[in-house]
């Protein structure tokens, strides 16, 4: 079932990735199985067939709405009932950069650990962040990118955090993202995926 997930991810058959995994989860997959081995190896798959020319951005976008409903039907699943704030999260993908699946994959991991989520959406500049953490009182400054060309936005959140006198860590990751180029920049923490990113967050919170 799971192999047929990822089919159906890849040709954009939102309907039947939904149907697939409200399947997985009645007969009792656990949400981050169906998650692990049938939608993100079907988005890696996916990943190949772009890179070699074999799919286009229509046929990606149609499998990324595929893919986003069904990380919709996982979250509850994926999310722990009843657990207070752990604090507030400011998340968003960095300014140019239209990706979002990672950065709402992070998001949800958060949620379900017992963080406050502010998710921005995509292409976010470095003032939208910083307003929204004044807003919402948040405690970290989460960034995304999936572009080479993007993620040098993150150097300019960062300079903006660190002078806006806010306080307050930024931690980075995205397919392009380095523990390297997080240092270089001065950013407070960095994750290389979702689950790490939960981590990170927690020690940045912490310390
Ligand atoms: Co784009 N794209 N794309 N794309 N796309 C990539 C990223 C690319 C690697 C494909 C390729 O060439 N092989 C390539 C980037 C090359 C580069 O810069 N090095 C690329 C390109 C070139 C482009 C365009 C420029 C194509 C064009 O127009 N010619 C264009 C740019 C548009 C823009 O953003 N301005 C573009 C467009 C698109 C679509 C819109 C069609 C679509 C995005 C739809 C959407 O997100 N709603 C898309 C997609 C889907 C992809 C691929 C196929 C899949 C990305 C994905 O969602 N992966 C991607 C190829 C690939 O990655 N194999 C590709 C699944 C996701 C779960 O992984 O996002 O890496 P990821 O997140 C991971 C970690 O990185 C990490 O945790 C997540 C899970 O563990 N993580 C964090 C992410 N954020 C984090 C933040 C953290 C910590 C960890 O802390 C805060």
């Amino acid at each position: 079932m799971l192999k047929e997930m990822q089919d159906a991810l890849i040709a954009g058959d939102k309907a039947k990735v939904e149907t697939l995994v409200d399947r997985a989860l009645t007969e009792g997959l656990p949400a981050g199985r169906v998650l692990n081995e049938g939608l993100i190896p079907g988005m890696e798959r996916l990943g190949e067939l772009f890179k070699n020319n074999e799919v286009f951005i229509p046929e990606v976008l149609v499998a990324a709405r595929a893919m986003n409903a069904g990380l919709a039907k996982l979250e509850p699943g994926l999310v722990k009932d009843g657990v207070r704030p752990k604090g507030v999260v400011v998340i968003g993908t960095v300014k140019g950069d239209l990706h979002d699946i990672g950065k709402n994959l992070v998001a949800m991991m958060l949620r379900g650990n017992g963080y406050q989520i502010v998710d921005l959406g995509v292409d976010v500049a470095p003032e939208a962040y910083l307003e929204a953490a004044r807003a919402h009182g948040a405690g970290i400054i989460a960034l995304s990118a999936l572009l080479t060309t993007t993620m040098v936005q993150m150097k300019n959140v960062v300079e903006a955090v660190g002078a806006s006198g806010l306080g307050i860590p930024v931690v980075i990751g995205g397919a392009p993202v380095t523990k390297d180029y997080a240092d270089r920049i001065g950013a407070g923490g960095y994750a290389p995926d979702a689950a790490s990113a939960v981590e990170e967050i927690g020690r940045l919170l912490a310390g």
